[in-house]
């Protein structure tokens, strides 16, 4: 995402993406030539993250996965900076336990429910999706995470249930991005119901076989790879059952750029540049810039998703 006054083309596609490359390019130079493994920047972790147990989905693309590298230093995390490279450093020392999720709203049984609980509760899949960002970069990530419809039934969403709105931690202590006021904090996202509900969404705790890296939502985010990326919301508090649409971020922000639906769509362009095209971070390409690729409509979940909009005007409602 970006911020409205900045200048009219997507900043992955100027020096933001060019300087992150270049500079991981120096520190992997470096750290090959150890002169420089000690130093603390070097934007690698320094202990394994903890491994989980899954089962592997057969709902996964086969295209080249982006690195870990990458999705774990090219992230939007505008509570701790609204630049992609320093949240992984700005998030290290996040707290992600103890955490809970509170699950309420026009449900039968509401509930707080602890992180550790809902790990217990829920068998873990991976699923290999694509990620596209609405400023026209892409991923391939291995999430690991299990369906939001398995949540939801949980708690029995009542009849006049009609969307889902989520909410991020709010905690400007430990989030630096949230003690200044770039964004309304804190951030929220919606879906209707049935895409809530649909078995593609997930709610994912881990990535490449491992928990979920600080900046890259920890310890629960959203996945909905039909949708640019900022519907996927991170460090999730809240799932709250309404019968109104709910406001999201990004609309509160620009409701002319981003709108609630936000289906990748590379029929309609961003007001300020075109969404036929995306970057794919996939480790190819000079300096591993990726390449560019054709957006797919829907991101290529047209068969399983297309039918929750049919009749709508997807140009109008985007
Ligand atoms: N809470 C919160 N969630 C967020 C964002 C954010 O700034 N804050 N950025 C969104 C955007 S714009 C994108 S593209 C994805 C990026 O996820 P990634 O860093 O794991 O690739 O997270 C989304 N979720
Ligand atoms: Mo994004």
């Amino acid at each position: 995402m970006l911020i409205r006054k900045e200048a009219g083309i997507p900043p992955s596609e100027i020096t933001p993406l060019t300087l992150y490359l270049n500079r991981r390019r120096f520190i992997e130079g470096a750290a090959a030539g150890a002169a420089l493994l000690a130093a603390p920047r070097l934007g690698r972790a320094d202990t394994a993250p903890a491994k989980l147990q899954f089962t592997k989905s057969s709902i996964s693309t086969s295209e080249k996965q982006t690195p870990l590298q990458d999705i774990t230093h090219y992230n939007n995390y505008y509570e701790f900076n609204t630049d992609k490279e320093s949240p992984a450093s700005l998030a290290k020392d996040f707290h992600t336990r103890p955490w809970t999720v509170k699950v309420e709203g026009l449900v039968s049984k509401p509930g707080t429910f602890d992180i550790d609980e809902i790990l217990k509760q829920n068998p873990l899949e991976e699923r290999v999706y694509r990620h596209r960002c609405v400023e026209a970069w892409s991923m391939v990530i291995p999430w690991i995470g299990f369906p939001l419809a398995n949540l939801l039934k949980q708690v029995q969403p009542a009849p006049k249930a009609s969307f889902v709105q989520f909410t991020t931690i709010y905690d400007p202590k430990q989030m630096p991005g949230q003690r200044g006021r770039v964004l309304d904090w804190p951030y929220v996202e919606g879906l209707r119901l049935d895409e809530a509900m649909h078995p593609l969404t997930l709610l994912a705790v881990g990535l490449y076989g491992a928990v979920l890296p600080n900046q890259d939502g920890a310890p629960i985010r959203l996945v909905v790879p039909w949708k640019y990326g900022f519907k996927s919301i991170k460090g999730i508090v809240n799932i709250k059952l309404v019968d109104k649409q709910p406001e999201n971020t990004w609309y509160r922000q620009a409701p002319s750029e981003y709108g609630f639906y936000s289906n990748v769509n590379p029929n309609r362009d961003h007001p300020r540049w075109s969404q036929k095209t995306e970057r794919r971070l996939d480790g190819s390409g000079f300096l591993g810039a990726g390449r560019r690729i054709p957006t797919q409509m829907f991101n290529g979940y047209a068969e399983q998703v297309a039918s929750m909009y049919s009749g709508m005007d997807l140009i109008r409602n985007f």
